[in-house]
C-alpha cells in the first residue's frame, strides 16, 4: 500500500480567463472541464482526469490530493490519520469532477489533503500503443509534461513531518536544520517514491502554498521557460538556477493571481534506502539557489 504521487493543487484564482491563459496558453495545459466556476486541467503526459484545478475567488490554496495505489488502503490511512489525532472524513466521489471516493484530511499544517485512488482514465497524448515521444500535433507553450511536487508553508514542520513518515509512509530525502544546536527542523522535502521530493514544507504560515512544480526534461526547457515568461510578461521570481536542496534546476514564476509556480529538471532519485541529507541554516541559501548563494526575502515571505 502507499501514496503514489501528487495527483492534484486546487488553487483560486483572481481572475479566472486571465489565468487559464497563462496554465493553457503559456505552460500548454489541456482543459478537460469547466464546472461552478472552476476549471480543471492536465498536462500532455498525465494520465489521470486532471491535476490542477483553478477556482475562481482570491488566491491561494484550496486543497491538495495524492493519488494512493489501492481504494483498500484508504481505510488504513484514515485508521493512522485518527489516530494522529488530525480531522479525517471519507470524501465522495464527484466532490471532485472525474475523482472517485476517498479520504479528506486536514494536516497539522491546516492545509487540506485528499486521499484518492479511483480517478477516471483520460489517458495522455500520446497513448500506449507504439507511442511517439511527444504529440504529433505539437505543444502549446512551454508543454509542461507533468505535475510534480507542492512546497507548503507550516508553524511546526517537524510535527508535520512527523504526520507524512507516521501516517502517510514517505521519507525525508532532504532536511534544512537551524538553532543553537542543529536541532530545530526549518523544512523538510519529502518522497512517497524514487523522486527527490513528492511534497516539501518549510517553517511559514499555517495553511499556505510557497509554490507547485512542474517537471520538464532538462536544462534547455528551463531557459526555454524563461524566454516564454518574458514573451508573455510572466513575473519571474528566479532562476533558472541550480537547487543544492534536491540538485533540481528550477525557474520559480508567478501566475496572474500571483500563486507561485515552478518548473524543476533534474534532481536525484530516491527510494526506501535514501539516506537523509541535511543542511544547516548558514548554508540555507546555496541550499535553495546554489549558483547565486542569496536569497530574495520575498522569495520566502511571499505566499498564496
Ligand atoms: C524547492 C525545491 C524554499 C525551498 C524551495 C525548494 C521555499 O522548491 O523544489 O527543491 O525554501
Ligand atoms: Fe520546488
Amino acid at each position: 500500500m502507499g501514496v503514489i504521487r501528487l495527483g492534484y493543487v486546487h488553487v483560486r484564482v483572481t481572475d479566472l480567463a486571465g489565468s487559464a491563459e497563462h496554465y493553457r496558453e503559456t505552460l500548454g495545459m489541456d482543459q478537460v472541464a469547466e464546472q461552478d466556476g472552476r476549471l480543471y486541467l492536465k498536462s500532455w503526459d498525465e494520465h489521470d482526469h486532471h491535476s490542477v484545478v483553478l477556482e475562481e475567488g482570491g488566491v491561494g490554496l484550496v486543497k491538495l490530493g495524492y493519488k494512493v495505489e489501492k481504494s483498500s488502503d484508504l481505510d488504513e490511512f484514515e485508521h493512522r490519520a485518527a489516530s494522529f489525532g488530525v480531522r479525517v472524513e471519507r470524501m465522495s466521489k464527484g466532490d471532485n469532477e472525474g475523482v472517485g471516493d476517498g479520504l479528506r484530511l486536514t494536516l497539522p499544517s491546516e492545509h487540506t489533503l485528499e486521499l484518492y485512488s479511483d480517478v477516471e482514465y483520460l489517458g495522455n497524448a500520446t497513448g500506449n500503443w507504439n507511442p511517439d515521444p511527444w504529440p504529433r500535433s505539437g505543444l502549446r507553450g512551454l508543454g509542461v509534461p507533468r505535475l510534480d511536487h507542492t512546497l507548503i508553508t507550516t508553524e511546526d514542520p517537524a510535527l508535520l513531518e512527523r504526520f507524512f513518515s507516521e501516517v502517510l509512509g514517505f521519507r525525508a530525502a532532504e532536511r534544512l536544520v537551524g538553532g543553537e544546536d542543529d536541532d530545530q527542523l526549518v523544512g523538510s522535502w519529502m518522497f512517497c517514491g524514487e523522486q527527490p521530493h513528492d511534497i516539501a514544507f518549510v517553517k511559514g504560515e499555517q495553511g499556505k502554498l510557497h509554490h507547485f512544480a512542474y517537471h520538464v526534461d532538462d536544462w534547455s526547457t528551463l531557459l526555454r521557460a524563461g524566454d516564454l515568461f518574458s514573451m508573455h510578461d510572466v513575473p519571474v521570481d528566479f532562476g533558472p538556477a541550480r537547487h543544492g536542496i534536491t540538485r533540481g534546476e528550477t525557474i520559480y514564476f508567478f501566475d496572474p493571481a500571483g500563486n507561485r509556480n515552478e518548473v524543476f529538471a533534474g534532481g536525484y532519485r530516491t527510494g526506501p534506502d535514501f539516506r537523509t541529507i541535511t543542511w544547516t541554516m548558514d548554508n540555507a541559501a546555496r541550499g535553495i539557489n546554489y549558483t547565486h548563494r542569496e536569497l530574495d526575502p520575498d522569495f520566502l515571505n511571499v505566499v498564496t
